[in-house]
């Protein structure tokens, strides 16, 4: 196992001590999540009683292997923990998310959450989001102008591609533009402007809903805890 998948097994495993029974709990996607998944499942096969939202199909169907009881949002109205991993998480425990494409149903999920968690390694704390290309979910129907838009705000723009030469398509059946900004200082106004162009349907940054993030180091985890400003 690579440090880096040592360090995302331990901010997992930490996370998972902050699930208790009877709770509704939400699964974020990712590798990192997925280790997260993995030791909830031991959890509940050791006795945990709970039921879960999964944020992805891929989630989904490892829950389900893990034999984790899901439910939905027709069931149930709020989480009480959702643990996801981030791209980049900046010194307010802002997020950049969706670099798997999963970050409308991510955000979906993490604003109907009474604790969010993000569980990540070393690489991901930032001083200033934006060196990872931010993630933008757009209705494939015109997305050409909505990239000239987003281009207008000072970043490249890539439409994300597969590696058969097609476009990638989130769950929904959308499009993802890859967007390097270089440096976000203030994401909040950023989130504003992306949401005002017509066609864009979400934005991978996360801002003000964190909770806690737990940082696996090398052999350790650091656990900072957050302000919400939602
Ligand atoms: C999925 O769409 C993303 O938001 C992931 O949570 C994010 O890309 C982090 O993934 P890793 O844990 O694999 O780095």
């Amino acid at each position: 196992m690579s440090d880096f998948e040592a360090e995302k097994t331990l901010a997992a495993l930490k996370s998972v001590e902050y699930i208790e029974d009877g709770m509704a709990v939400g699964l974020g996607s990712g590798s990192t999540a997925r280790h997260f998944v993995h030791a909830l499942g031991e959890r509940v096969r050791q006795g945990l009683v709970i039921k879960a939202i999964p944020t992805s199909k891929k989630t989904k169907a490892l829950a389900i292997k893990e034999g984790i009881p899901l439910t939905d949002f027709g069931d149930i109205k709020r989480l009480d923990v959702t643990v996801d991993g981030a791209d980049e998480i900046d010194p307010n425990l802002n997020l950049i998310k969706g670099g798997g494409g999963a970050l409308l149903r991510e955000k979906i999920v993490a604003t109907a959450t009474d604790c969010f968690i993000v569980v990540a390694d070393s690489r991901k704390p930032v001083a200033t989001l934006g060196a990872f290309p931010l993630p933008v979910e757009v209705i494939p129907f015109g997305w050409q102008n909505v990239a000239e838009s987003i281009k207008k705000l000072n970043s490249a723009v890539e439409l994300r591609i597969k590696e058969n030469g097609r476009p990638f398509r989130t769950s929904q059946r959308n499009f993802v533009l890859d967007c390097r900004f270089e440096e976000i200082p203030d994401p909040v106004s950023l989130g504003i402007e992306l949401r005002r162009i017509i066609g864009v349907v979400e934005h991978g940054l996360f801002v003000g809903m964190t909770d806690t993030a737990i940082i696996g180091k090398n052999d350790s985890v650091e656990i900072i805890s957050g302000i919400r400003g939602r």
